[in-house]
C-alpha cells in the first residue's frame, strides 16, 4: 500500500530505528538526521516517516505532510542558526538522488552563491 514502510529501504529503517542515525528533530510524521557525508557544516536531510519515492509523489499522495517537510525543513535551519540556506529535492538517478524515499537536504553554513540555474 502507498506509504508503508520498504524492506529495503534505508530511510525506512532510520524511521524504524533500525540503523543509527543522528537526529536533530523528530514529529509523528517526519525526521530530521545529519547526512553521513555532509557537503557543508550544515547538511540535515529531512524526510517522511511514510515512505515514498521522491517528495513529488508524497506531495501528490500526502500533501499535509509534505507541507510539514518543508516547515521542519525551516525549523532545522533555524535550530541549526542558519539564515541562508539551500534545499535540494534530487529526484531520480540522474539527478544523483541515490536513496529512493522521499527526503529534502537542508544545506548552509557556508557561502553557496554558485547557482545551477
Ligand atoms: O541523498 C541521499 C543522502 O543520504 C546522501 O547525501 C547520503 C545520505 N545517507 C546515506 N546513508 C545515510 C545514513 N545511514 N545516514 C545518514 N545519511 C545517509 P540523495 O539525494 O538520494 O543523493
Amino acid at each position: 500500500m502507498a506509504g508503508e514502510p520498504q524492506s529495503d529501504c534505508l530511510f525506512c529503517k532510520i524511521v524504524a530505528g533500525e540503523i543509527p542515525a543522528t537526529v536533530v528533530r523528530k514529529t509523528e510524521r517526519v525526521l530530521a538526521f545529519r547526512d553521513i557525508a555532509p557537503k557543508a557544516p550544515v547538511h540535515v536531510l529531512v524526510i517522511p516517516h511514510v515512505h515514498y519515492p521522491n517528495a513529488a509523489a508524497l506531495a501528490a499522495a500526502e500533501p499535509e505532510i509534505a507541507g510539514e517537510l518543508l516547515a521542519e525543513a525551516g525549523a532545522v535551519a533555524r535550530d541549526e542558526g542558519v539564515e541562508d540556506y539551500r534545499l535540494i529535492f534530487n529526484t531520480g538517478a540522474g539527478a544523483g538522488q541515490t536513496v529512493f524515499h522521499a527526503h529534502v537536504h537542508v544545506l548552509g553554513g557556508k557561502p553557496m552563491t554558485e547557482s545551477m540555474v
